[in-house]
């Protein structure tokens, strides 16, 4: 085998473990190497979003296709040399009216599914859970104020994969159930970002943000911050585990008593001196 060879089989192999090593990685709800479509959807919300991007790229591409094949008919057809005596046609009424008319009604059939998609992000249904986030630098804070008024705080852990995403404390949510999450920051601007579920949501100080998610399928789902807010912006992952009805409920008994002595604040103004 030549070297030439060589070097391409030395290719194929990378690529084929890059390949392999790729689907490996692809779980659900965390990016994988060389990815380059969305993430797999975990919620309806998602699931929306991916066929409106879909719908998106193929009216995109038949219009882009349809334009180019216009210029190269001009190109071809209309060029001096093909065509030394131009017409002197200025206005084609028929032709006017097809142009204005046909654009209309392709920008009105991205606008109904568009604006079906930001209500049903926007709508937030009757919510099972709530959970509050708190972005503070460079963490989250996670609250259950629907579970014995919990509160703790989720930083990246090093030793934990996926590299830069892993967290020591997990925010646990049951499947199938509608989550509210209400979003807000302790010192400057973050955003609450999970790919998977199709949220991305400002947390801004004196301000309190809603979104909602349903996890359709248990497992491990990760997030970033989404808001350029200080030298480690990149290293507070959000990282939300989703299990069946029953993990969770010994996950909040076992909470309660692990983070019973954990942050107070925001609870401690709610409650006020009847706390
Ligand atoms: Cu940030």
């Amino acid at each position: 085998m030549g070297r030439m060879g060589r070097h391409l089989l030395g290719l194929a192999v990378a690529g084929l473990t890059l390949a392999t090593g790729g689907s490996a990685f692809a779980e659900l709800g965390q990016p994988a190497p060389w990815e380059w479509t969305l993430q797999q959807s975990g919620s309806p919300v998602m699931d929306n979003i991916v066929w409106f991007h879909n719908f998106l790229f193929v009216l995109i591409t038949v219009i882009t296709l349809f334009v180019l094949a216009l210029l190269v008919i001009v190109v071809v057809k209309f060029n001096a040399r093909a065509n030394p005596v131009p017409s002197r046609t200025t206005h084609n009424t028929l032709i006017e009216v097809v142009w204005t008319l046909v654009p209309v009604l392709i920008l009105v059939g991205i606008a109904v599914p568009s604006f079906r998609l930001l209500f049903l992000q926007l709508d937030i249904p009757k919510a099972d859970l709530t959970v509050k986030a708190t972005g503070k630098q460079w963490y989250w804070s996670y609250a259950y104020p629907d579970n014995g008024k919990f509160e703790f705080d989720s930083l990246m852990a090093q030793d934990k994969q996926p590299r830069l995403l892993g967290v020591d404390n997990e925010m646990v949510v049951p499947v199938n159930k509608v989550i509210r999450v209400q979003t807000t920051g302790a010192d400057v601007i973050h955003a609450f970002a999970l790919p998977a579920f199709g949220v991305k949501i400002d947390a801004i100080p004196g301000r309190l943000n809603e979104t909602w998610f349903k996890a359709t399928k248990t497992g491990m789902y990760y997030g970033q911050c989404s808001e350029l807010c200080g030298k480690d912006h990149a290293f507070m992952p959000i990282a939300i585990r989703v299990v069946n009805d029953q993990e969770f409920a010994s996950w909040v008994e076992a909470a309660k008593k692990k983070y019973a002595s954990g942050g107070t604040s925001t609870y401690a103004s709610a409650a006020g001196p009847t706390q």
